[in-house]
């Protein structure tokens, strides 16, 4: 169906979601087929995650029918796959903004609707919402439901099973919901992937059930008991077979599993679900990127996607340079040629931390450990405890889960464990929750660690190398797409540790910059050289430990300095000048620029760095006034 007809249909007319509330089966599918066309719709332009808001498109629609929203609470995990709830709750007419500055984000949001009672992002934090607003309801003695939707490959992180162990304990009324597609980003992981796998068991003996059910009912006098046997003995043995044992061990009643395409179904075990007291598991089993089939045959693809054509699925491809990103894989892989005791450790990210042909190539050496940063970080850490030189490529913003760890497993002991701190800085339209602009702050006062952030991409490659030839901790940053185009080296050359570099001399101010801010910085400076200002600028590549000698030295021969970072001001690289100014009692004209004491929206990382001022432009309007104000005092 086109848009033009979505327009004049259920979907555009009717009052959502009360309207569900009185639908057939048939109006009910005909929504679904609307919700999917304008998803579709909107992530071929906009980009998105898509195949995971398709795969739930039918298990949306009986939530918000069964559960009296937003009275009842739905707490969605990460929140990528909820781009239905917000078809369905007021955000049709608003959804084409989906993603950009200023529209809806890509995620729920409390200040975006009443219906999103919980902000997400980052995942597996579901259950433990959920639970924290179950107890408040109790105290407060309100009867609203509370329903968490979590899936397989969010259920992998601990803090799930922390929550889950909890649920069990209180044994308050509350209602999570398996969105089991058998897949996180990549194919999902670990033990317990294998131990959900066996609803194929089940479906069998579901089949089996019916069979054997219709021969005993054919069976006179005889039959009706022997069938109340037979459903003992299925339940012990469906109790042994299907993921239900594992729930049930938890303290939570099993429903399932369910056919999460089937309304019908669907709605018929919600509204059972709905009914029951204590904590109930619904498993409900669903196909990723389910209507569309370009995101049916490649889930992976489509989980996170740039703008694609709808007709043929085919994705824009991306122009420009070789991203940070691609640049890391490849060179970590001639590490590991090199050295065997390179080992590279991905938390769920495989694709998006570039580490696919890494793994395929040394799969012996490869560990995707599920989302489970902080588990990654302690493994990496056993790792080097025993001699391998691990590497744990983690996003910025999805490391600040395993601060401790790095802190008190890697770092305490000083081992030798290497942090790639992919997507450092804005990321885009994922926007607050996935900005990696509070590294610099979380990482740089921590003893033993040495921090980078690399200027470029062949600073990324001498960063790589230097780390391993490190015998402790080391992290560098580099930032979400493409480099500079500039020619890699084939054989980088180490770092001298703690040393940064003058890139360009100026005798009206100093700029000390770091990561991407040093491009932005140069440029700034040959604007102003327009202008008649004369600019110093320095990349001081390392975070910790600070070029003291060569900060002083210009910061004494200036007298006027700024720094520059694209990380929040508070705590960061620009702190960390001042301070060693501070220490060594030197009494000059300083200024940051950086980002503020806020969450920064979604938008395009242009956007956004036009925004907040840490583009070239926005550089040199800041040094000009200061160079000015300097020049007037
Ligand atoms: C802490 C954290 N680590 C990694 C991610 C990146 N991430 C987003 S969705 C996702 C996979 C989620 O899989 P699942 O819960 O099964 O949902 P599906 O997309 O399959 O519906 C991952 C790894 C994240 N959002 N948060």
């Amino acid at each position: 169906m086109k848009s033009d007809a979505v327009k004049k249909s259920i979907m555009g007319a009717a009052e959502m979601p009360t309207a569900l509330k009185s639908m057939d089966i048939s109006q009910l599918e005909q929504v679904a087929v609307e919700i999917r066309e304008k998803i579709i719709d909107v992530v071929a332009a906009n980009g998105g995650h898509l195949a995971s808001s398709l795969g739930v498109v039918e298990l949306t629609i009986a939530l918000h029918k069964i559960f009296d929203t937003p009275n009842d609470k739905i707490i969605w995990d990460v929140g990528h796959q909820a781009y239905a709830h917000k078809l369905l709750t007021g955000r049709f007419d608003r959804f084409h903004t989906l993603r950009q500055l200023d529209g809806l984000s890509g995620f729920p949001k409390r200040q975006e609707s009443v219906y999103d009672c919980f902000d997400v992002g980052h995942s597996s934090t579901s259950i433990s919402a959920a639970l924290g607003m179950v107890a408040a309801r109790d105290i407060r003695g309100s009867h609203e439901k509370v329903v968490a939707i979590i899936g397989d490959g969010s259920l992998t992180a601990g803090i799930a099973f922390e929550a889950l162990n909890q649920a069990g304990h209180l044994k308050k009324n509350m209602i999570v919901i398996l969105n089991d597609n058998d897949m996180s980003i990549s194919p999902n992981v670990g033990a317990l992937s294998s131990f959900f796998s066996r609803k194929l068991t089940s479906d069998f003996f579901v089949r089996m059930k019916r069979e054997t059910e219709n021969l005993l009912d054919s069976i006179p006098k005889i039959g009706k008991d022997l069938r109340r046997l037979a459903k003992k003995i299925e339940e012990s043995v469906k109790g042994f077979l299907t993921p239900g044992i594992l729930f049930e061990a938890f303290g939570f009643d099993y429903v399932g599993p369910v056919d999460g395409h089937d309304l019908e179904e669907l709605l018929l075990m919600l509204d059972n679900a709905s009914r029951m007291d204590g904590p109930i598991l619904v498993h409900v089993v669903t196909q990723k990127g389910k209507g569309y089939r370009p995101a049916e045959e490649n889930p992976s693809l489509f989980h996170g996607v740039g703008p694609f054509d709808r007709k043929t699925g085919v994705v824009t491809k991306r122009v420009g340079p070789q991203s940070y990103t691609s640049i890391f894989g490849e060179t970590l892989i001639k590490m590991a040629e090199k050295d065997e005791r390179v080992v590279a450790i991905s938390a769920a990210m495989l694709d998006g931390t570039g580490l696919k042909k890494f793994a395929e190539q040394f799969p012996e050496r490869f560990f995707d450990v599920g989302i489970a940063e902080q588990h990654a970080v302690t493994f990496a850490a056993g790792l080097a405890a025993q001699g391998m030189k691990p590497v744990c490529a983690i996003y910025s913003t999805f490391m600040q889960r395993a601060y401790d760890n790095i802190l008190h497993d890697v770092c305490l002991q000083k081992l030798p464990v290497t942090f790639a701190l992919d997507r450092g800085g804005l990321v885009g339209a994922d926007g607050p929750t996935h900005h990696g602009v509070f590294d610099h702050s979380y990482l740089r006062h921590i003893p033993n660690l040495v921090f980078v952030s690399p200027r470029n991409e062949i600073e990324l490659q001498r960063a790589m190398i230097t780390a391993a030839d490190y015998d402790g901790p080391f992290a560098y940053r580099y930032p979400r797409g493409s480099g500079q185009g500039l020619e890699l080296s084939v054989d980088p050359q180490p770092l001298e540790i703690g040393k940064g570099e003058l890139l360009r001399d100026g005798k009206d101010a100093v700029i000390f910059a770091i990561g991407t801010s040093v491009q932005e910085s140069l440029a700034a400076a040959d604007l102003l050289e327009k202008e008649g200002l004369d600019v110093a600028v320095i990349d001081a590549r390392f975070i910790k430990p600070l070029d003291e000698k060569l900060i002083l030295e210009h910061a004494r021969k200036s007298q006027r300095i700024v720094t520059v970072e694209e990380n929040v001001l508070q705590g960061g690289f620009g702190s960390a000048v001042l301070e060693l100014l501070a220490e060594h009692g030197l009494q000059v004209t300083a200024e940051q620029i950086g980002l503020p004491d806020d969450f920064i929206e979604q938008g395009t990382q242009t956007e956004l760095r036009q925004r907040y001022g840490v583009d070239a432009a926005g550089i040199k309007t800041r040094l000009q006034s200061f160079c000015l104000a300097k020049k007037t005092a």
